[in-house]
């Protein structure tokens, strides 16, 4: 006879038994959905007895237990003590092998976290989190049980790098618009994000050799709002934030192409009369190009449209890679991360040789400055370092350039990937050029077999770029991000054989409850039969 577990909980108020079968684990709606989970007998119950136990050595240990029982603390009403003496939750950091790998053991009597990292404990808190019902997400005690199914789960990503991108650029956003973007990433096991902070319509990173790019440069968005910009303590903050949920900022300075915010900033960025390439004045022995009245530069208009691909730098001045470097300098010494991105992008105005001899010269000042190069895929055109990485969004062909020369991608290819893409032709905003993007058709892709000749091994990872020419505000990014975020986080940490579109429907329903907690204003795509809607 199949024997079927119930538990019961004392009611809070009432003195009674309530007795529910108790629910499983293989049923749970974790998204990632992990590598491996099976049932166990009865279920554990969070109780105000309940404790963290930190078991191991390490940094940020005592920082990833008291994260969890910030998490618990506010609807459960429980104390929830976190400390290496002992408690019903163990959060323990052992062995060796990936650091974001880790597992989960449930029982009747404790909750046991185990990974070889920092970083795999915190993925384990995310998936226990998502174990408790979906009340654990309010601000305010919730007079209920806090019931979770006992088995085991193991469990580890497909691919390293899981990022998202915020245009900042277009319209800039807050500070805490960015951390509650951080906040989602975490729940996700994203551990990237890149922002995007330079294009036509704005400058949004302060430069202290450069001060006009935010004073000129940083003063408008699309549509002539007041754009807006991140001091490098607000920056520094930024990355610290997001350090601390184990995600890691990869700034992009866009160039040479969607520069206009830069040389309306600057005159002496912009051509003016055209002066042979590196030619130094006899008498000051300084290059040609430094002097402006020679070529009478014209600093060019802020711009707050949307077009693309008309703007650039002059890479034949030297002023151009003195100005690069001081750029890359600053911002890099801001950023413990290995990567600098460089845009690169829809450089339709500059001359291609132009293009490949700039490409080279910016790839090895980040370089000088300790960093990595990341590019949109254009960026292959150009004999690429060891190491550096071609971001594949349009152009197969330039992937496979990157590819053979050693390199490796990052897929975002814009007909699944692109959050800014309207979901059908009646999404309130949007961009349709690449393709409409509903839930399933961002769920179901493997980044391996995309395109024919880039498989596993040359890919680095998966990012969601949400570009910005309308989004306005927080109500817009969410739109656009939930749930297309959860999907493409699913898509980079779970491998193809664990992932079906039919799994990841039914169990997006439930996170449905838990952002009407948080406030979260997702796109209640007609694909899935949302809760509570
Ligand atoms: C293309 S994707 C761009 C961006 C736009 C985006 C809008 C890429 C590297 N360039 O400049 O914002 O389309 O979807």
């Amino acid at each position: 006879m199949k024997k079927i577990f119930t538990y019961c909980s004392m009611g809070a108020v009432l003195l009674f038994f309530a007795c529910k079968p108790a629910p499983k684990l293989t049923e749970s709606s974790l998204i990632p959905i992990p590598q491996e989970i099976k049932d166990g007998k009865g279920v554990f119950e969070l109780n105000s007895e309940s404790g963290i136990h930190l078991i191991g050595s390490g940094e940020h240990l005592t920082w990833v237990g008291e994260y969890l029982a910030d998490r618990l603390r506010p609807a459960t009403g429980f104390d929830l003590p976190v400390s290496y003496d002992g408690g019903n939750i163990r959060l323990e950091l052992a062995g060796d092998g990936n650091a974001e790998a880790y597992s989960i053991s449930i029982d009747e009597n404790q909750v046991s976290i185990s990974s070889s990292g920092e970083a795999g404990l915190f993925y384990g808190i995310q998936s226990l989190l998502q174990l408790f019902p979906a009340e654990i997400a309010h601000q305010n005690v919730q007079n209920q049980s806090w019931v979770i199914p006992a088995g085991a789960i193991s469990d580890q990503p497909a691919f390293g790098y899981r990022g998202a991108m915020l245009d900042v650029a277009r319209h800039f956003l807050s500070v805490e618009d960015v951390k509650h973007y951080i906040d989602q990433m975490a729940v996700y096991k994203l551990n990237y994000l890149h922002l995007h902070l330079t294009d036509d319509q704005g400058w949004r990173i302060e430069i202290k050799s450069w001060p006009k790019l935010t004073e000129i440069g940083g003063s408008t968005e699309v549509g002539g709002g007041e754009g807006g910009f991140y001091t490098q303590e607000e920056y520094k903050d930024l990355v610290a934030y997001a350090a601390d949920r184990f995600i890691t900022i990869v700034p992009e300075v866009d160039m040479p192409g969607h520069t206009n915010s830069a040389l309306a900033s600057y005159a002496e960025l912009n051509p003016g009369v055209n002066l042979p390439n590196g030619k130094l004045d006899s008498v000051n022995k300084q290059p040609l190009d430094y002097q402006m009245p020679l070529r009478n530069p014209q600093a060019s208009e802020l711009y707050t449209g949307i077009e693309v691909g008309w703007s650039t730098f002059a890479p034949k001045l030297e002023i151009t890679y003195a100005f690069v470097d001081s750029v890359v300098r600053e911002i890099a010494e801001l950023t413990p991360g290995p990567y600098f991105h460089i845009g690169g992008d829809e450089s339709h105005v500059t001359e291609k040789d132009d293009y490949v001899y700039f490409v080279e010269r910016v790839q090895d000042i980040v370089s000088k400055y300790g960093k990595t190069s990341i590019g949109w895929d254009e960026i292959a055109t150009a004999k690429l370092l060891p190491g550096n990485v071609a971001q594949f969004w349009a152009k197969e062909e330039n992937a496979k350039l990157a590819i053979g020369q050693g390199n490796q991608i990052l897929m975002s290819p814009a007909t699944r990937a692109y959050l800014d893409m309207q979901y059908d032709s009646t999404s309130r905003i949007g961009l349709h050029w690449a393709a409409y993007i509903e839930l399933e058709d961002a769920y179901s892709w493997e980044p391996s077999t995309f395109a024919e000749g880039i498989a596993a091994e040359n890919i680095l990872g998966v990012e969601a770029p949400l570009w910005t020419e309308t989004v306005t505000n927080r109500e817009d990014m969410e739109y656009l991000s939930f749930p297309r975020l959860p999907a493409l986080a699913e898509v980079a940490w779970t491998s193809a054989d664990k992932r079906s579109w039919e799994g990841f429907k039914n169990r997006i329903q439930k996170h449905g409850s838990r952002w009407n907690i948080l406030g979260i204003q997702y796109y209640p795509s007609p694909q899935v039969n949302w809760e509570g809607k």
